[in-house]
């Protein structure tokens, strides 16, 4: 097989990657480990930048979103009782989109097998190969025999714990990494979220998050333990607990009903550097993650897809190699910004195990300031609404 860009990984930005490049006639074979009801089942994001809602536009796969999509105003700080708005339009002009990353994969799916453009599922052991030369190729193992594609290009889109990165030998790479001494348990329920708007809570007992999918579906989440077992959290636990780090007038409001999802994740703060190795580019989560604090990963994979997408798009249509050139130093510019202010959020809204009273109170008069100073929120609004392209 042959095809000009090999894409490994099927999740947002290998999907978006892949459809910007059908616009522009470039074509592409996308490779994942796994099938597609694995894929679909996936629940993660919930906030789209601008940005973002711009790409998924121009990919075409933005009609669901923009009837069924929730644009954000403003969004909560919750700390000493009390909410707190940031107004995240007054302060900057823009506004975020609410819209889970399970649709915005299922409207680029159907995009792409619309158009008959190859995906291969559960393709074992892919690997890239021969990536420092301008012949690349990758292998994968599907139905019991070894396939190879040759290509231009590998789009390396297949997460944090992918092949591609993996196949990067290890003096070429400089990581960075933080990883958090807590997670977050998360649930989706069918109740009405307990706001209009988005709640970030800072409480003694640890941090808490109200979002949501639409009017109808809920998405909660409590700051826990790393040790913590899902299995030891019944939905009444569950709300319970977020209830007491809820302002009282949320806590007696709160509809709520029985889960149908239920996980806990770890956070970290990762950064892979460079992204690029001859024809092999890291995109997404394969690159760098950061904790969920600040809604930032996938809107960052969004912008590395951009990147990617102008340099390719000007070395096949105009044979200019430039932005192709510029794209390991100008996605990871954006990332690093993204990575601040996620790790600042993470920060300010968590208990950290041996930060003690004295770090509450600092958490409480910086959050007491950010709430106060106009710039100091409008500074917040820039960043949770997106820094530029
Ligand atoms: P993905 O989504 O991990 O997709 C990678 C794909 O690659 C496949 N794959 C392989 N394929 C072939 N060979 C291999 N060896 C492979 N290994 C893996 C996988 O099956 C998968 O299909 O990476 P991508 O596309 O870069 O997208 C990144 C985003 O998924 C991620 O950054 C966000 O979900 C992070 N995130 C959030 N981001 C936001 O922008 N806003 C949010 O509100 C937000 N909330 C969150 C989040 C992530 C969370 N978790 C669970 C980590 C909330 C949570 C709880
Ligand atoms: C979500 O809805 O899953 C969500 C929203 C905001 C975040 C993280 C996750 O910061």
């Amino acid at each position: 097989m042959r095809t000009q860009v090999v894409i490994i990984g099927s999740g947002p930005s290998g999907l978006l990657l892949g459809e910007l490049l059908k616009g522009a006639g470039i074509e592409t074979i996308i490779l994942d480990r796994v099938g597609k009801d694995y894929i679909l089942g996936r629940v993660r994001a919930g906030v789209l930048e601008e940005g973002t809602v711009g790409l998924l536009r121009e990919a075409g796969a933005a009609a669901r979103m923009d009837r069924e999509g929730l644009p954000h105003d403003g969004f909560s700080l919750a700390f000493d009782g009390r909410d707190h708005r940031i107004d995240l339009h007054g302060l900057t002009g823009k506004r975020v989109m609410v819209y889970g990353q399970t649709e915005v994969t299922a409207d680029l799916i159907q995009r792409r097998e619309a158009s008959g453009a190859l995906t291969i599922y559960e393709a074992a052991d892919v690997t890239p190969h021969a990536f420092e030369t301008s012949s690349p190729y990758v292998t994968f193992e599907k139905d019991g025999s070894t396939h190879r594609i040759d290509c231009d290009f590998i789009a390396g889109c297949d997460g944090y714990h992918g092949a591609s990165r993996r196949a990067v030998p290890r003096e070429a790479l400089k990581t960075f990494e933080r990883v958090y001494p807590f997670g977050w348990l998360g649930i989706l329920a069918d109740v009405p979220p307990v706001s209009d708007e988005l709640i970030y809570a800072n409480h003694p007992r640890g941090f808490a998050l109200c979002s949501m999918r639409s009017q109808t579906r809920s998405r909660y989440y409590i700051q826990c333990a790393l040790d913590e077992k899902v299995e030891d959290w019944s939905d009444d636990r569950f709300y319970d607990e977020l209830r007491r780090r809820l302002p009282a007038e949320h806590a007696e409001s709160m509809v709520t009903g029985p889960s149908f999802e239920k996980s806990i994740a770890p956070l970290r703060s990762f950064v892979a550097e460079p992204m690029r190795f001859g024809s092999l580019f890291l995109v997404g989560d394969a690159a760098h993650i950061v904790p969920p604090t600040g809604a930032k990963g996938l809107n960052l994979a969004a912008s590395d897809v951009h990147y990617l997408f102008e340099g390719l798009r000007d070395l096949y249509l105009e044979q200019s190699a430039t932005a192709l050139n510029a794209y390991s130093v100008r996605a990871l510019k954006r990332v690093w910004g993204a990575v601040r202010f996620s790790w600042s959020m993470t920060m300010l809204m968590h208990r950290f195990p041996d930060a003690g009273d004295f770090g509450q109170k600092i958490q409480e008069a910086e959050l007491d300031y950010l709430v106060h100073s106009q710039s100091a929120s409008t500074a917040l609004a820039e960043n949770y609404v997106g820094l530029p392209y």
